[in-house]
């Protein structure tokens, strides 16, 4: 006890002599590191998001349309997606706005149900085809490369009415569409993403009800889901790799969401559930595709089988993939695309904990943030933790054999506002660790798309948390678009390759309205924590 009084009397001094307060936040100290020539830039929106005209020219209703138009209590302002930022007559706006940011590539997703109506390739909708055409021109008249994401959460509600994830022929369905696209747009569009984020399209859309469309049957239908997604992923990558990329070149990847978990104490226990955490969340995921061996993760199969036989039902509820079904689907991207927004703590849990039965019974881990975490952000969710991301960064390089990883989302939600202090600092900071993970850890990171290009949508925060680095005036008739400052600061970084010299990774204050405070009592709480 002495020691450790001693030793942080000690602390406390260095800590206050050197002004670092909150270096240990951060991703590195400041270097004159910069980006890569060849290192790609971009900004990511998706279409339910942004483009409104939901029920135009053709295009029929997605369950997100859906969800909020029968549950507007759903949505935390009782707004909808129907007119949103209006992309689908805007699109050439917000083509300049890309221009002005000077960035290489523009990740946004295709609606299913504007281009297959029906939800099946019986029907091809002219003008939902025309739409994207127009934007991609648009792009490549700029030589802004296009990123297409196949699947952002909008899935046809008419698919959904015959089961849609947990459907096993969704597998099929999903081919028919993702071919209708390659057909179209593979001579022009280089890099495809099958899935956004499929643990959110099946976690909370199936098995919780944060997602769409909210079905909220735990412990059964994630599965289901995740089992259909992932053969369907497999499937597009085939179909991609045979027919369209020996035509026209190209990349098809996946991109998924992961915080980043660190141990919530030193012990061995808490280590291990951060592990867990990272193996049965991203891995669930991962770890058929991108690893060496396929398949889910042995852990996952083991406690899921163990809860399911406890539970007296007659199999697992994780359904199983045959030989070569692991086979087929392993191996299938050439890229890892990630997306990031923050960090948590884990450690064991003791007792049950979640609904019985769940992917979080089954697992059995409890998972916190670190209240005094800068934040201030309007998604609570969203804690300040850039060192969070290096380590993720190179978890997974190190986990999945070297492969590239391009970050496909990674940003700040505020209340809105021109003046983004915030949002400015957060992306200084994650782009401080980006850059030491680059060249300090030799993670293999080989592009960077901030979320999100302007306000848009949020789901179920509605128009509340804003995400742009344009803000969007939403009351305006034609939906005007202003450069916030974060903007200035993410075209200065595209055009330099570094941080602006006054950047300081150090400085936390604007996440904070008691900087002096805050900023000295943090890094303390978390060196005591520590000893
Ligand atoms: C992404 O999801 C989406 O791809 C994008 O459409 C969205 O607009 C953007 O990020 C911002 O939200 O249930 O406690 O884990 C982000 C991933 C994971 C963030 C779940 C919110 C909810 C808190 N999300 N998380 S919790």
């Amino acid at each position: 006890m002495e020691a450790k009084n001693s030793l942080f009397m000690l602390l406390l001094l260095v800590i206050i002599c050197n002004g670092n307060a909150q270096l240990y936040l951060s991703g590195g100290p400041k270097s004159n590191y910069t980006f890569p020539k060849d290192f790609l830039f971009g900004v990511s929106t998706a279409a339910a998001q942004i483009e409104g005209a939901w029920n135009e020219d053709g295009k029929s209703e997605s369950i997100w349309d859906h969800l909020v138009h029968n549950n507007p209590n759903f949505v935390k302002d009782h707004s909808n997606a129907d007119v949103a930022a209006d992309s689908y007559h805007l699109y050439k706006r917000d083509v300049e706005m890309i221009r002005e940011l000077g960035v290489d590539i523009y990740r946004f997703s295709v609606s299913w149900p504007r281009v297959l109506p029906t939800g099946f390739a019986n029907e091809v909708n002219p003008l939902g085809i025309q739409y994207y055409r127009n934007l991609i021109d648009e792009l490549v008249k700029y030589n802004i490369t296009p990123m297409v994401t196949i699947y952002h959460w909008d899935l046809p509600q008419k698919l959904q009415d015959i089961g849609g994830w947990t459907n096993a022929h969704i597998v099929d369905y999903y081919t028919d569409y993702a071919n209708v696209l390659f057909k179209n747009f593979a001579d022009k569009v280089k890099y495809w993403i099958t899935f956004n984020e499929p643990m959110q399209t099946c976690l909370e859309g199936y098995g919780g009800t944060y997602r769409a469309p909210a079905l909220n049957r735990h412990g059964i239908a994630e599965y289901l889901c995740t089992h259909n997604l992932l053969k369907a992923h497999a499937n597009v990558y085939h179909l991609f790799d045979k027919q369209y990329r020996p035509l026209y070149g190209g990349k098809i990847g996946m991109s998924l969401d992961s915080n980043w978990a660190e141990p919530k104490t030193n012990s061995t226990k808490d280590i291990e559930a951060a592990r867990l955490y990272l193996t049965t969340h991203l891995g669930w995921y991962a770890h058929p595709v991108y690893s060496t061996e396929g398949n889910y993760p042995p852990e996952l199969i083991k406690l899921v089988g163990q809860k399911s036989q406890k539970q007296n039902y007659s199999r697992s509820r994780l359904p199983e993939f045959t030989p070569s079904e692991v086979d087929f689907i392993r191996g299938t991207a050439d890229f890892f695309g990630l997306n990031h927004y923050t960090t948590y703590l884990l450690s064991m849990a003791d007792k049950e904990v979640g609904a019985i039965p769940s992917h979080a019974n089954d697992v059995g881990i409890i998972r916190v943030q670190d209240p005094n975490w800068p934040s201030k952000s309007s998604s609570d969710w969203l804690k300040v933790v850039p060192f969070g991301f290096r380590r993720l960064l190179q978890y997974i390089t190190k986990t999945y054999n070297n492969i590239p990883i391009i970050v496909t989302e990674n940003g700040y939600a505020d209340f809105s506002g021109v003046d983004d202090k915030a949002r400015v600092s957060y992306y200084g900071h994650y782009l401080n660790a980006l850059l030491h993970a680059i060249h300090v850890d030799k993670s293999n990171v080989h592009g960077y798309f901030a979320w999100s290009l302007m306000d848009n949508f949020e789901w179920d925060d509605g128009y509340v948390s804003r995400f742009g680095l344009y803000l969007v005036d939403f009351k305006s008739p034609n939906k005007t678009r202003t450069a916030k400052h974060s903007a200035k600061l993410y075209s200065s970084v595209v055009a330099t390759r570094g941080l602006p010299a006054d950047y300081d990774p150090a400085d936390f204050t604007a996440f904070s309205s008691a900087p002096i405070l805050v900023s000295t009592m943090l890094p303390l709480l978390a060196l005591y924590r520590l000893l």
